[in-house]
């Protein structure tokens, strides 16, 4: 019988990859949706044919309860965050209900559907759990390359509650031995990446400079500096992570680091555009405090799931240039034809 894999944040760019990639290994693929015809205008679009789905929310526990006893998984993802990471300081208490407490809904609806008793703990139950954490709950970086002994010290909301849903996770399998484990997953991007975030932010705009619909981008922090890695191949490392035999967290990441003006440039240079013609600093979008450089040991990663990435930096920028390229040229063909009467 195929296995059963319930993604919370299916919607999202991670959910897309993570469904696709689950499909194409065989499993019945479930996804955690809210809100009304949600999977129709999403990125999952053209899978939902392929898909299931079940409706419920991260602040809802008895939504999420029912979702696990429903769908009885053998694996669960929980993807779903409010991801934005300038967005937690305009809403902290809304990131720490969604991406801290919404972790232990999670777990609490896994530990119930799968009977494992607070008094005795019972050594597992059949479901195992996959926690999205982040690459920024090191913060402000206690020692550079960051590995899974790395000590945290987050500088956001979303970074601390990130950290509270990293150790409840941890904290589940010690006290359960529920199947519990963290991917500490460094930057991942894709030509699905959310528009706000600064990879995906640039990339539009060079194609929109391109052909010629607007002038200027304004950034934030250009010497912030990240290990970028793309969204398709993080999604192999979380489902390896649950077919090992003892759950452990890993971290994910190439092991390179680029500054944002090296996105700028590479981007630019990929439509033989001169950066400094167009970039504008805009000092209200650096951050009330900054994660400064991040960079990936992801050793363990390697050695134990045989993870590694297929696609570099460079080709990752160009894969979103190009991507974005097309997607506002149909847009301007289409608008032009609008405004010529003729569609
Ligand atoms: P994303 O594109 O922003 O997707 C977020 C998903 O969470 C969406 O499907 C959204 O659903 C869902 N969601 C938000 N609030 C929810 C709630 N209250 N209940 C149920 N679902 C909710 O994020 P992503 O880039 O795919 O990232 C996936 C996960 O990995 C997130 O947890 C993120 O924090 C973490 N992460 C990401 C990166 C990265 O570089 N991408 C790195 C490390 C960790 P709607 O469509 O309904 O809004
Ligand atoms: O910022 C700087 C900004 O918003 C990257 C999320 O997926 O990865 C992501 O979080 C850097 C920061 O991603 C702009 O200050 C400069 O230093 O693309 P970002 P993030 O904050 O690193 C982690 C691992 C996650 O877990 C998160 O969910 O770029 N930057 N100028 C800018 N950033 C943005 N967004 N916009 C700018 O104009």
């Amino acid at each position: 019988m195929a296995k059963r894999a319930l993604i919370t944040g299916i919607t999202g760019q991670d959910g897309s990859y993570l469904a696709e990639h689950l499909l194409a290994e065989g499993y019945q693929v479930w996804g955690l949706v809210r809100g009304q015809a949600n999977p129709r205008k999403s990125r999952i679009s053209r899978l939902v044919s392929e898909l299931h789905f079940v409706e419920g929310d991260l602040m809802d526990q008895v939504s999420l309860v029912s979702a696990v006893d429903f769908v009885q998984p053998d694996e669960v993802y929980n993807l779903a965050a409010i991801s934005f990471v300038p967005m937690s300081w305009q809403q902290p208490e809304l990131t720490t209900e969604v991406n801290g407490m919404g972790v232990l809904r999670v777990l609490e609806a896994v530990r119930m559907v799968c009977g494992l008793d607070k008094s005795r703990p019972t050594g597992g139950g059949g479901i195992r759990f996959y926690q999205a954490s982040s690459s920024e709950m090191y913060g402000k970086v206690a020692e550079t390359p960051q590995n899974e002994q790395t000590i945290f010290h987050p500088r956001s909301p979303y970074g601390v509650a990130k950290t509270y849903g990293h150790f409840i996770t941890k904290n589940y399998r010690e006290s359960f031995g529920m199947f519990g484990v963290s991917g500490i997953l460094f930057n991942h991007e894709s030509p699905r990446r959310g528009a706000e975030f600064v990879t995906r932010k640039i990339t539009m705009a060079v194609a929109e400079i391109k052909l010629g619909m607007r002038e200027k981008l304004y950034l934030g922090n250009l010497d912030a500096v990240r290990d970028w890695g793309f969204a398709g191949d993080y999604v192999r490392a979380m489902h390896l992570m649950l077919q090992q035999d003892t759950a452990t967290d890993y971290v994910v990441g190439t092991g390179r680091m680029h500054s944002v003006r090296d996105a700028v440039q590479i981007a630019f240079d990929a439509v033989d555009l001169n950066w400094r013609d167009h970039v504008v600093v805009d000092p209200a979008l650096v951050r009330p405090a900054e994660v400064e450089t991040l960079c990936a040991d992801p050793e363990k990663a390697r050695a134990e799931l045989g993870w590694k990435q297929s696609v570099d930096f460079e080709e990752l920028m160009r894969m979103m240039v190009e991507a974005d390229l097309r997607k506002a040229s149909n847009e301007h063909k289409y608008s032009e034809l609008m405004l010529a009467g003729s569609w």
